[in-house]
């Protein structure tokens, strides 16, 4: 494990350095060339997977949401009649008050998938006779992502729950009826009316995250992003040799040495046209905006990769003027195919030249492109070391520009 020290001196010289000259590989460690350290090793997973895909679980980070507070308990109509006071007068208790609905910030939540397109809250209990009043329901607490944004149908921002225990009650729970006993009064001493229970409050919300991963696979169809996901964490995202195979965005974490823990996202949909709502539709191009860094994977086995780098740089500036601009790396997939490196080397100057173009963060101006085989784990290794060396260096950056 790197101290921190250390780390800060290998991200300035990697930032500072031109492309590739301040890290280099020794043996199978990525080391600084300056101050002859190692970058924090990552750990591939080991654990077996599942054998069926049909396990997974995709990452929701978009829903909808009816919210339902509880109903309040209706209120006791009682009277009391004691042994040698027949007519004893009214006793009837009051409803308990029915539960809200409460969304509440946790870091121990990453999505959304564990929230049901329905919430509802208890309802309280109803009051008693002899005075008792009906019990209180308990209010509902569901943990959400820290930076979780709840909308109203109308698109109005209701919250955005950015720390940890901060909360948002989303329906409130109906307040409880009054026994007849509340009503008693010098001019009505036999009160015969109790009060029913209000409705409990009900609402359609809708939840998003401000932030669904690190990093984002972004690649056309059939370029290699589930496999690559497959490769570097436990996500197991379907793979096939057709399009639109992933339906759903998936998440992967991948794990380094240092217990630091790097969200990556296999984004699937994204076809030329796709700002125009063509294929999967536009929400894929919403689940990229979530994503602070882009991974570009572009598939070398096809006549021209660099017109697929193009077509999702022009998609994705479509969608958002400049959002293809984020700090990024290029990664070339099937480089075990036949002509691949050539493909790749100029695949490496095209980008180059983009990058060096203004306008494009700083950060990706000294990325590597690398080539990779997903499926045959070439170049597996040295990708996961450069996507924690961009993720040290955005964290750096990050909190100097808040200084
Ligand atoms: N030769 C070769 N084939 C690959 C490689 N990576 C993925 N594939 C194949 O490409 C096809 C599409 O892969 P998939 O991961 O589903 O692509 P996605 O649509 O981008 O998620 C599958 O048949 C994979 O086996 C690779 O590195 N080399
Ligand atoms: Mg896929």
């Amino acid at each position: 494990m790197l101290s921190y020290s250390i780390r800060k001196v290998l991200i300035t010289n990697w930032r500072s350095a031109n492309l590739g000259q301040d890290v280099f590989h020794f043996g199978r460690s990525l080391i600084c060339s300056r101050c002859y350290s190692l970058v924090a090793k990552h750990l591939l997973p080991k654990k077996g997977k599942g054998i069926e895909d049909k396990k997974s679980h995709h990452f929701v980070d978009y829903l909808e949401v009816e919210v339902q507070g509880g109903k309040g308990g209706d209120g006791m109509l009682s009277f009391q009649s004691l042994p040698k006071k027949e007519w004893a007068g009214p006793d009837g208790g009051n409803g308990g008050h029915g539960g809200h609905v409460i969304f509440k910030a946790s870091h121990n939540k990453k999505s959304l998938n564990h929230l049901s397109n329905k919430e509802m809250a208890l309802n309280g209990r109803k009051g008693l006779s002899k005075q008792r009043d009906g019990k209180n329901a308990e209010h509902r607490y569901i943990d959400v992502p820290l930076g979780t944004v709840i909308k109203a149908k109308d698109g109005q921002l209701l919250a955005s729950l950015d720390n940890d225990e901060e909360f948002f009650i989303a329906a409130r729970g109906g307040a409880g009826g009054k026994g007849n006993y509340f009503f008693l009064s010098n001019e009505n001493r036999a009160p015969a009316i109790a009060e029913l229970g209000a409705q409990g409050q009900c609402r359609n919300l809708y939840l998003e995250l401000k932030t669904m991963a690190y990093a984002g696979l972004i690649g056309f169809p059939n370029a290699g992003k589930s496999t690559l996901l497959r490769a570097i964490s436990r996500a197991q995202p379907k793979v096939s040799a057709y399009p639109f195979t992933t339906l759903n965005p998936h998440i992967g974490m991948v794990q380094y040495q240092d217990h630091e823990q790097i969200a990556v996202a296999d984004i699937p949909g994204l076809i030329p046209g796709a700002h125009q709502n063509r294929g999967l539709g536009i929400s894929f191009l919403r689940h990229i905006e979530r994503c602070l860094c882009l991974i570009y994977v572009i598939d070398l086995s096809i006549e021209e990769p660099l017109e697929q780098l193009n077509w999702l740089r022009f998609e994705l500036n479509q969608y958002q003027p400049g959002l293809a601009d984020r700090p990024n790396l290029l990664i070339g997939n099937k480089i075990d195919v036949i002509g691949a490196a050539e493909k790749l080397e100029y695949l490496k100057q095209e980008m180059n030249k983009i990058r060096s173009e203004e306008g494009s963060h700083s950060l990706t101006k000294t990325m590597p492109v690398l080539g990779l085989s997903a499926k045959k784990f070439i170049g597996i290794e040295e990708f996961i070391e450069n996507l924690r060396l961009m993720y040290d260096t955005y964290n750096e950056e990050n909190t100097l520009q808040c200084k």
